[in-house]
């Protein structure tokens, strides 16, 4: 079974503060690069760690742009939402924003928190599960974002849109440390939320995240960082590698950052 897990796409038509390219124009470069890479490495499916859209309710551009998207993968998309998919950061709000549309009319498949999907290809049986966005996820301390147990199958993934971090950055932005939730047997925890990504091993389970599709904050990591998907493949064994975007172009062409935060 493989697998391509990709987060924080923030789909919008309109050129984000810190940017300087056609946004638009350059997500739908790396999508496109994307779906190709999904046809070559023969991927069963697509996870996206959630932030898909800038706005819970996008512009018709930004629609247009994930229907094609979804409509070129042709494989399933599992997904969990982010901070930027609710309304006013509020898990109830899902429903009415355009995740739960797309989840309703099963363009995506949301994974609700709690809830474990069962991936039989015949050689190997994932468990996928999933935890959203929600106010207080990193301050509640909730093992059950983070942790879950894994049962009758032989690889577990979990994919959370937290702010998972191998240290914290600040004592201002709540922050769950990996260290905290290393007990849980998910073989692979995936990240989201935290733009520039890590990939971390703690007893044989890996925490990564890629990092964010698109650059936005006015990090100066973010001049240096080149977009990157992650690949898994459970063919042979419990493998997986970063891929960098081709369609990425330097941090000195697209970013327009005028004052650096340190990062
Ligand atoms: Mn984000």
């Amino acid at each position: 079974m493989r697998l391509i897990y990709l987060t924080d796409t923030h789909i919008k038509s309109s050129t984000p503060e810190n940017r300087k390219d056609n946004f638009l124009e350059t997500i739908y470069r790396k999508l496109l690069e994307v779906t190709g890479l999904c046809r070559d490495l023969r991927v069963d499916f697509v996870i996206h760690g959630g932030d898909v859209f800038d706005h819970p309710h996008p512009d018709q551009s930004s629609w247009d742009l994930l229907h094609w998207f979804l409509k070129e993968l042709d494989c399933p998309l599992y997904c969990v939402a982010g901070n930027h998919d609710l309304i006013n950061q509020q898990l109830a709000s899902l429903p009415k924003a355009a995740l739960g549309f797309l989840d309703r009319t099963k363009s995506i498949k949301l994974l609700q928190p709690r809830e474990k999907l069962y991936l039989d290809n015949g050689n190997c049986v994932v468990q996928l599960s999933g935890q959203h966005f929600y106010g207080g996820i990193d301050r509640h301390k909730n093992s059950g974002d983070y942790m879950v147990k894994k049962k009758n199958c032989d690889l577990a993934i979990h994919v959370v849109h937290g702010m998972l971090l191998p240290k914290a950055f600040s004592d201002k932005v709540a922050c769950t440390l990996i260290s905290e939730v290393a007990a849980t047997e998910a073989d692979f925890t995936l990240g989201a939320h935290a733009h520039l990504g890590y990939h971390e091993t703690v007893d044989g389970k890996f925490f990564l995240n890629p990092g964010a599709l698109a650059r936005l904050t006015n990090l100066e990591r973010e001049m240096v960082r080149i977009p990157q998907v992650l690949y898994l493949d459970f063919t042979t064994s419990a493998g997986y590698s970063f891929i960098p975007l081709q369609s990425a172009l330097p941090g000195s062409e697209v970013m327009d950052i005028k004052c650096f935060q340190k990062s």
